[in-house]
């Protein structure tokens, strides 16, 4: 919980973000054997093995674990070479601008679609300029941010693809896993994310160069003792981190299976109040359904989003406003490049909408039910 936020969850709120956790027993073993063993970090045998079943699973050649994925993002912008001006959301968590701005890389944001919450590809176009180098993609919510349509724009203007998939562990796009597009794609095990390590993450790539460059800058551009090659930085993960997301990989479906029913519990509970709109996810593909995100229409639902927000709290229900106020409203964007909101109004517009609320494996019918009775019950 960082200082900025409300307040931190007590014991007995219903609050977002609680991890999904597999068998403990499975993971004290690993923990044990780590002790014994005595190889704590510098691609250890859990590491190795982590990447080989992330790399399978997303039907990948390569997949190089990190130990975040604000830093996966930025191995990947510095090992692709991205310079100039890099096209993205402003509807997005700050990671994918910081990641971008911490490497002197200028974040141009661009407007999203209303029903996807994505990047609208046609806005994409008409940010490029001379000196856009890349564009920046975020599957938000685990929904696909147009693969087909960024692929096409991108090869087009000769522009390096990126993916930020920090959202879409185990999502599909016309039955391809998301992980497997663009040059590169970014994954975030952060402890609130459907799959998690505690904090990690992993680049995934098909491309033998890239995978290497990648492997090099994370271990501070080492090719072997006392021979650096690259400019560098420590992105490992360590033993431990692995183990627990081994572990956690051995419980997914359960994590998966828990979300979806969530999801249909709240679209149950929710579907039918006028003002308020469930996002949907496309039935025919693999969804995560880690994110139960609301808009909320002041006009037809008669109080808005942080009136919403406020009396959940105050009833023990630790929503978020997540990705409010959209990047180019924080610092340093808000100030260096304070324009960019005339660019974006489908962003202001949602990012003034949405509320997401509790889900995860922790979360029973009961609890869904209780946080809709009190959302119905605000009603004026
Ligand atoms: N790109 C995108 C699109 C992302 O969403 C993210 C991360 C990234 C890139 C960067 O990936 P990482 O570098 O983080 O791997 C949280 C997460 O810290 C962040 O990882 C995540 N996105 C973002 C969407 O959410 P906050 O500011 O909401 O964190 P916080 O501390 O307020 O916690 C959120 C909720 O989770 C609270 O209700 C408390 C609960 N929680 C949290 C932790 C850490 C728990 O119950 N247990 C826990 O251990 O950012």
């Amino acid at each position: 919980m960082n200082q900025w936020n409300d307040r931190k969850p007590l014991p007995g709120d219903l609050h977002v973000g609680k991890p999904n956790i597999g068998d403990r027993s499975r993971f004290l073993e690993r923990i044990n054997r780590i002790l014994d063993v005595r190889w704590l970090t510098n691609n250890g045998q859990y590491v190795v093995e982590l990447e080989d079943r992330i790399a399978t699973l997303h039907g990948v050649k390569h997949c190089v674990a990190v130990c975040n994925g604000t830093v996966g993002l930025g191995i990947a912008i510095r090992a692709l070479g991205i310079e100039g001006e890099a096209i993205l959301p402003s509807y997005t968590f700050i990671a994918t601008a910081h990641a971008l701005m911490w490497q002197g890389i200028k974040p141009v944001f661009c407007d999203i679609d209303e029903r996807t919450h994505n990047l609208n590809p046609e806005k994409v176009e008409s940010r490029i300029t001379s000196a856009t180098t890349a564009i920046v993609g975020v599957h938000l919510w685990g929904r696909p941010c147009v693969p087909d349509e960024l692929t096409d724009i991108a090869a087009t203007h000769g522009l390096q693809l990126l993916f930020d998939a920090a959202h879409a562990f185990g999502c599909t796009y016309r039955g391809r896993t998301i992980g497997s597009f663009g040059d590169v794609e970014v994954l975030s095990f952060h402890a609130t994310k459907i799959f998690n390590t505690a904090e990690g993450g992993a680049i995934l790539t098909n491309r033998d160069d890239l995978a290497e460059k990648m492997r090099l800058i994370r271990d501070f551009g080492f090719a072997g003792y006392d021979n650096v090659v690259h400019l560098g930085i420590n992105g490992k993960m360590n033993e431990f981190c692995a183990a627990l997301g081994l572990t956690n990989l051995e419980s997914l479906d359960r994590f998966i299976d828990a979300n979806r029913r969530n999801y249909n519990c709240y679209r149950e509970e929710l579907e039918h109040l006028p003002g308020l709109k469930l996002i949907d996810f496309n039935e025919e593909e693999k969804n995560n359904w880690q994110y139960i995100v609301v808009e909320i229409d002041e006009k037809k639902f008669g109080i808005n989003r942080d009136d919403m927000i406020r009396i959940l709290n105050q009833n023990h229900v630790l929503a978020r406003k997540y990705f409010w106020p959209g990047c180019h409203r924080m610092e340093p964007y808000r100030t260096l490049y304070p324009e960019s909101g005339k660019h974006l109004p489908v962003t202001e517009c949602v990012a003034a909408r949405v509320l997401v609320l509790p889900t995860g494996s922790e979360t029973s019918e009961l609890n869904i039910m209780k946080i809709c009775s009190i959302i119905r019950d605000s009603i004026p």
